[in-house]
């Protein structure tokens, strides 16, 4: 870009950010959590109550069974009324009440006066439940800078660790010296050198938040928005962020508002902003700025195009619509949340505390949402040398509305990081509130107004892999259908995909469809009509619900009551799956005629001080002979029965045996369920470097080498009752499930 082109863009960007003034202010009074009440009651239980043994029907009431809830007397420490009760007769129990508050209701001094309401009117309570954030949730914040001391943003800060040395080098030649933070895209005018103390235009990691003075009240731009998304909640600090664990990248493109104006920047900063938080990394772009509504000279080519290449790599791009006086100038967002032919950007306008049209934010159809943009409490420069360093909104904003949309696609990013920007929106919007009408009658806040609750429940889990029979290939267009209970909650079909076919499955939650995913329930995925392996727990709080390469298997059917075992009229691997016993009567049962039973045992000395020999028993030889005297159940020989099938009962083995395994070669059944190989022996991970399995029908080896891409292997999956050989590089203990 020219500094030509610099210059005319910088007519174009006007700023929202005048109405957006915040002012220190300190907590209510009320707004400190009330002393722990536990600490004066003891709860303790009276003998004589009814038995909560008593035979069928349901347990009587705590009550009736004798608990109390007993105050402290007044001259008595807890203590001391505890130990009086212990030596009561009269008393079973008796111990300490304890505080317990909702699990998601941050502690944060400011969160129960200055935030409660409209974080209840965005439902955020209900996501937290579900998601605080994730740090691998990249915000790029791009504003007049943040704080990067602020208390609530320790741990916080996206680091380019490429660039963190202070030595005006570009170590990382990403076009931004010494960018440890973020970077400054801000063109120097005389205004902005006298004012701001700029010295040049170079983009650097000067991204310090510097809008405002002491005396202001209008300052701290960046850093209330970024504290809006992100600061850290229930840390006994200042406020809650929408999100409390993402990553803050800051972009600084607005000036430091010199001389008591508002800050400003330029379009084209902006779109260069965009351009470096894509390239670095950014999940989320937050834009609290906007140019005058209808201005087309904002307009211009290289933000069209650094919007196009975030959409083409998945960034949502959150854009205030605008603050402007009533009248004309309100329809219609500024840019850049007046484009529309973006799928992954949305233009955010403001409610009031009640929920009803903000009468600062601009409106019209291209709004995708509303957020609460008044009475907005957040973080400020903690370097202004304010009371302390937190600020409720004398005013309102569409910029304070903006990051609430932000920190709610970080948290559903971090609920699920696997869908595509639209997706995301479309989600959002299927779970907003919709908005009463406003008296200009127009559309104003989209699909509504954000419930981040019921956005957040929405989001589905996805799985992507390969399906298998056997862990084997199947043919592209086989049927997959997720199924929660008896709930059908998602269905695909898998498509080719060089030599593996490949599927991506949503699956619905319960939110989105009853009886569907919630935590606490279990995902089974039917392939081709019969029930796969593994099934997938519906993820708890602050887990992920995009899972890639979990490849599904139908396994055949488990071992009924009879096994058989083909034998192939030479040396065959079998299982002893009868109860232990001496040979040669420990094989009565078996069918095929025999002479000699070879058992592996990876600890017998052998010379040279190596480990692992052949025991052996032969059928009507001297016993003295033979150091294979007995066979115990599950252990794995091999027998030199004619061909043909060696059919045993089946003992059913229940889960969790062990075996130790030595250094070197070692032959074992497996007794666990049928699983992934890596899954099967991930009590060895990391301690073997093959597993072989004999095919006694074939006389052939088939080989699996941990690690190997799955078609290059010859099995995939473990069996139960089946014989393996693993080579182990370490003593290990296999438990199998
Ligand atoms: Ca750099
Ligand atoms: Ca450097
Ligand atoms: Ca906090």
């Amino acid at each position: 870009m020219t500094a030509g082109g610099r210059a005319a863009a910088r007519v174009a960007l006007g700023a929202v950010c005048a109405l957006l003034v915040a002012r220190a202010a300190a907590p209510a009074a009320h707004a400190t959590p009330p002393a722990a009440d536990g600490a004066d009651y003891a709860v303790v239980q009276y003998a004589g109550g009814v038995s909560a043994q008593g035979a069928g029907g349901p347990a009587p009431s705590l009550r009736e069974q004798g608990f109390r809830t007993l105050m402290v007397p007044r001259g008595k420490t807890r203590a001391q009324f505890l130990a009086e009760l212990r030596n009561d007769p009269g008393v079973l129990s008796a111990e300490a009440d304890a505080p317990v508050q909702a699990a998601t209701l941050p502690n944060d001094p400011y969160y129960q006066a200055n935030q409660a309401s409209y974080m209840a009117q965005i439902n955020a309570p209900a996501a937290w439940e579900l998601s605080t954030g994730r740090p691998t949730v990249v915000v790029a914040m791009i504003d007049s800078g943040t704080d990067l001391t602020h208390e609530e943003f320790a741990g916080r800060l996206w680091e380019n660790s490429r660039d963190t040395t202070t030595d005006g080098i570009d170590d990382d030649a990403n076009g931004c010296v010494d960018d440890r933070y973020g970077c400054r895209f801000i063109d120097l005018t005389p205004t902005r050198a006298k004012g701001c103390g700029y010295t040049s235009s170079q983009r650097t990691g000067a991204v310090l938040d510097d809008h405002g003075t002491p005396g202001a009240l209008n300052h701290s731009h960046g850093t209330i928005v970024a504290g809006i998304v992100a600061a850290a909640g229930n840390n006994g600090k200042g406020i809650t962020g929408v999100a409390w664990d993402v990553k803050l990248m800051t972009v600084k493109v607005l000036d430091c508002g010199p001389f008591g104006a508002a800050p400003r920047g330029e379009m084209s900063s902006v779109a260069e902003a965009i351009d470096y938080a894509r390239r670095m990394g950014a999940n989320i772009i937050s834009l609290s700025l906007a140019s005058e509504p209808g201005d087309q000279s904002a307009d211009i080519a290289p933000l069209r195009k650094a919007i196009q290449d975030a959409q083409d790599q998945g960034v949502i791009i959150v854009a205030a619509a605008g603050n402007h006086s009533p009248g004309a100038s309100q329809v219609g967002p500024g840019y850049p949340a007046a484009y529309t032919q973006f799928t992954n950007l949305v233009a955010v306008g403001a409610s009031d505390q009640n929920g009803q049209w903000a009468t600062f934010s601009n409106y019209g159809p291209a709004l995708d949402f509303a957020a609460p943009g008044v009475g907005i409490v957040s973080t400020v420069r903690s370097d202004l040398g304010l009371a302390n360093p937190y600020g409720v909104a004398v005013d309102g904003g569409t910029s304070f509305a903006t990051p609430i949309v932000t920190g709610m696609f970080a948290l559903m990013e971090a609920r699920n990081s696997r869908l595509l920007a639209a997706d995301y929106i479309q989600v959002a919007r299927n779970a907003a509130t919709p908005a009463a009408a406003a008296p200009h009658g127009q559309n104003w806040a989209g699909a509504g107004i954000v419930n981040i609750g019921a956005a957040v429940a929405r989001m589905p889990m996805t799985i992507t892999g390969s399906a298998l029979k056997d862990w084997k290939d199947l043919p592209a267009g086989t049927e997959l259908r997720a199924v929660v209970g008896t709930t059908e909650c998602g269905t695909t079909l898998t498509t080719a995909f060089g030599p593996l076919s490949r599927f991506g499955l949503r699956v619905r939650s319960e939110a989105e469809q009853p009886g569907c995913g919630a935590p606490g329930k279990t995902v089974q995925v039917i392939v081709g009509g019969s029930p796969g392996v593994p099934t997938f727990p519906w993820a708890n709080r602050n887990e992920d619900l995009g899972l890639a390469s979990r490849d599904i298997t139908t396994v055949s059917p488990p071992p009924g009551p009879v096994v058989t075992q083909v034998l192939n009229g030479g040396w065959s691997n079998v299982a002893h799956l009868d109860a232990s016993g001496a040979l040669p009567t420990a094989l009565a049962a078996f069918a095929a005629s025999w002479t000699e039973v070879l058992r592996w045992d990876p600890a017998k000395p052998l010379l040279d001080a190596e480990t692992g020999a052949w025991r052996r028993f032969v059928k009507g030889v001297p016993a003295y002979v033979n150091d294979l005297p007995d066979l115990q159940r599950y252990d794995a020989y091999w027998v030199d029965g004619s061909a043909g099938n060696a059919a045993t009962i089946n003992p059913n083995p229940a889960p969790g045996r062990t075996m130790d395994l030595q250094p070197g070669w070692n032959n074992f059944v497996y007794t666990g369920s049928a699983r992934s190989v890596a899954d099967a022996l991930a009590t060895l991970d990391g301690k073997y470097s093959q597993v072989l399995q004999y095919d006694n029908a074939t006389s052939s080896w088939l080989s699996y080498l941990p690690g190997r891409a799955r078609y290059l292997n010859d099995f995939g999956g473990l069996f139960k009752l089946k014989v393996y050989w693993v080579l182990m590089t370490a003593p290990a203990t296999l438990t199998m499930q």
